[in-house]
C-alpha cells in the first residue's frame, strides 16, 4: 500500500492526499512525530531533497509534492485531454501553489486577526482570476470538460480558505460551485470522512513540526527556542 510520510496534520502532504483520495488509492499516513523517527527516515535514503513529504508508491520514492500531484494526475487522466490542457493545468496549480500558501502559514502567525487579514488580502487578490478562468472556461471545470488535478489542487486550497472565512465564495458564484462539485467526487468524499483527514491545523501542529526538526517556534510563542537542539 502506498505510504505518505509527514507531520501529524496536512501541510505540504495535503494535495497528494486529495490525489490520492480522487484517484481512489488506498493509502497509509506515516506520521513522523518525532526527531528520531525523522533521523531514521533520512537514515532510510529515500529523502532525494532531505525533505518531507515522501510518498512510496508503484516502487518509486517521490519527493516534492508539485512533482506528486503531477505523476497521480497523470496516472488516474487528470492532466486534461491535450497539451494545452495540460500546460494549463500547471498554470492553475502554480498559481494555487501561490495562493495556498498563506493558508499553510496562517496557524504560524502571532494572531488570528493577522492571519485573516493575510487571507482576505490574497483571496482579493487570486479569487477574482480564478473565478474568470471558470468563466472562460465555461464547462464548470477550469481545464477542458472534465476533473484535473487543477481543480483538485484549487479546491483544497478554497477548502482551507473557507475554514477561516466562512463565506468567502459568496461572489465567485463559478468557484462555489467547483468547490461542490469537487467534495462531492468519489474518493474525495470518503477521504474527507475519514481518519486520515488530519484536522484544520492550529498551534499544536505548529508545536509539532517545530518539536520534529529541533527549530525555533515562531516568535511570538513562549520559549521560542524549546526544541532548538544544541550541539
Ligand atoms: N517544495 C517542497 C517543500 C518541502 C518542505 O519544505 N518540507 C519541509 C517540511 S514542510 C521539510 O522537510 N523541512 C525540513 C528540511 O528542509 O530540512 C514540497 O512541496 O514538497
Amino acid at each position: 500500500m502506498p505510504q505518505l510520510h509527514y507531520f501529524r496534520g496536512r501541510g505540504r502532504a495535503e494535495t497528494t492526499r486529495w490525489m490520492l483520495a480522487v484517484n481512489q488509492i488506498t493509502f497509509e499516513n506515516i506520521p513522523i512525530a518525532s526527531p528520531r523517527a525523522l533521523a531514521a527516515l533520512r537514515a532510510a535514503g529515500k529523502l532525494p531533497f532531505d525533505q518531507m513529504p515522501l510518498l512510496e508508491i508503484d516502487g518509486l520514492n517521490l519527493s516534492q509534492s508539485s512533482a506528486m500531484i503531477r505523476y497521480l494526475a497523470r496516472r488516474g487522466g487528470f492532466y486534461g485531454e491535450t497539451e494545452t490542457d495540460a500546460v494549463w493545468c500547471d498554470m492553475i496549480a502554480g498559481a494555487v501553489a501561490d495562493f495556498v500558501e498563506t493558508a499553510l502559514q496562517a496557524a504560524f502567525q502571532p494572531t488570528k486577526d493577522v492571519a485573516l487579514a493575510a487571507l482576505r488580502s490574497r483571496f482579493e487578490k487570486f479569487g477574482p482570476r480564478f473565478e474568470a478562468r471558470l468563466a472562460e472556461n465555461g464547462s464548470g471545470f477550469s481545464v477542458g470538460g472534465s476533473l484535473t488535478f487543477a481543480d483538485v489542487v484549487l479546491v483544497e486550497a478554497l477548502t482551507s480558505y473557507l475554514e477561516w472565512l466562512p463565506g468567502i465564495l459568496a461572489d465567485t458564484p463559478h468557484l462555489a460551485a467547483l468547490q461542490e462539485s469537487v467534495l462531492r467526487a468519489p474518493g474525495i468524499v470518503q477521504y474527507l470522512q475519514s481518519a486520515q483527514r488530519y484536522p484544520v491545523t492550529n498551534t499544536d501542529y505548529v508545536i509539532d513540526v517545530a518539536q520534529v526538526l529541533q527549530r525555533a517556534l515562531p516568535s511570538h510563542f513562549p520559549d521560542q527556542n524549546r526544541f532548538v537542539s544544541v550541539p
